[in-house]
């Protein structure tokens, strides 16, 4: 049963102890995140793990890419744990890396005869952290960089002083929302076609250019749409609409805010009793900050529910399942990133950490 469940759970961590670290994302279901000890976004949580001293095993209730951050940022010493290894990200999955391999070198190519007496690369390639390991192992090697939701506007910053272009994977919307932010002219944003001969792009764009588009999306965020937004002003009056920017442009535009999941956060904390706020995001979070808040109104502007997919492969019983193996001296599920990967991807990490104020 699920008392049963959560009560071998518990007692795991009881004996685990110290060495014993679960983190959870905030998109994961309650009967996972009751059980965590840091709760955040996948950076937060990969960081988390470093200020337990004495955490040799990680679980990571999460997806994959999360999974391998926390390895790359991990101690030498420390295992991370995937409780489900099908618990992908279908965004990540969007940017493999021999597609961008391939899509570099056409631009390169393209670039060759192009003046970089001043220092400046032609092109610099920025990963969204809901990246595979090896795309940010991709950005170490080739001069670029990572970034999350709450500082891409900055990278971007930092990719512009570096280079006269950004190549920005894997996800199409946070790179346009950004760079619009930005004041970059959305002709000067082309989307590529990795599929496509001369990637689906006039050369004529491609070399005007400043962000070159990935053509990925998260499947949660891509749903919004304008007419939610319209209905939810339509039926409450004086409501505020905060989405995250991995929603489509126009959802993003006609919102009243945009911003990270701690954006949205702070967003909900700084409002006042009484107020009416929807929100684009993950179903499982938005519905936590209406249980914290309770004397505001507080709703997923998609009205059928949308948890993410694949964040809801982790359930308590893949959690219990690890965690009997940890008691047995058996690591379960281990995340293991390629040493020479991991080292690449923590250059570009560490850029991200560098470029901010
Ligand atoms: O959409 C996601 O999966 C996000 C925002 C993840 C994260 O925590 O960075
Ligand atoms: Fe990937 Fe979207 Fe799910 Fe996040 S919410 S893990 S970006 S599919």
């Amino acid at each position: 049963s699920d008392d049963e469940l959560h009560a071998r759970i518990r007692a795991a961590k009881e004996a685990l102890g110290e060495r014993l670290v679960i983190l959870g994302h905030f998109y994961q279901r309650d009967e996972v995140v009751q059980h965590a000890d840091f709760v955040g976004d996948s950076f937060q949580l990969a960081n988390a793990a470093l200020t337990k001293p004495d955490a040799d095993t990680i679980v990571f209730c999460g997806v994959h890419f999360m999974a391998e951050t926390a390895d790359i940022l991990a101690r030498p010493e420390q295992h991370v744990i995937l409780p489900n290894l099908a618990a992908g990200c279908s965004m990540a999955d969007m940017a493999d890396e021999d597609s961008v391999e391939a899509a570099w070198e056409e631009l390169m190519e393209l670039y060759a005869d192009e003046d970089t007496s001043d220092g400046r690369a032609s092109v610099v390639p920025v990963t969204y952290m809901n990246s595979s390991a090896a795309l940010k192992a991709f950005c170490g090697r080739h001069g670029g960089i990572v970034c999350t939701s709450s500082n891409a506007a900055t990278v971007l910053e930092w990719a512009f002083e570096q280079g006269r272009r950004v190549l920005f994977f894997p996800d199409q919307h946070l790179g346009r929302n950004t760079g619009k932010a930005m004041g970059v002219p959305l002709e000067q944003m082309p989307m590529i076609n990795p599929r496509k001969p001369g990637l689906g792009v006039e050369p004529q764009e491609l070399l005007d250019a400043r962000v070159l588009l990935w053509p990925g999306f998260c499947s949660v965020h891509k749903r919004f749409t304008v007419a939610q937004i319209d209905q939810a002003r339509a039926q409450h009056p004086g409501v505020k609409v905060v989405v995250h920017p991995e929603s489509p442009m126009p959802v993003v535009d006609a919102a009243d805010a945009a911003g990270s999941t701690d954006f949205i956060r702070k967003f909900v904390a700084a409002s006042e009793p009484g107020d009416v706020i929807a929100i684009g995001t993950e179903i499982n979070l938005v519905n936590r900050l209406a249980a914290d808040y309770p004397d505001r109104t507080i709703f997923c502007l998609d009205p059928v529910i949308c948890p993410c997919s694949t964040m809801y492969r982790i359930h308590p019983g893949y959690l219990a399942w690890v965690l009997d193996g940890l008691l047995e001296g058996e690591v379960r599920n281990e995340i293991v990133v390629d040493e020479d990967v991991a080292t690449h991807a923590k250059v570009a990490l560490e850029r991200m950490l560098a470029a901010l104020p």
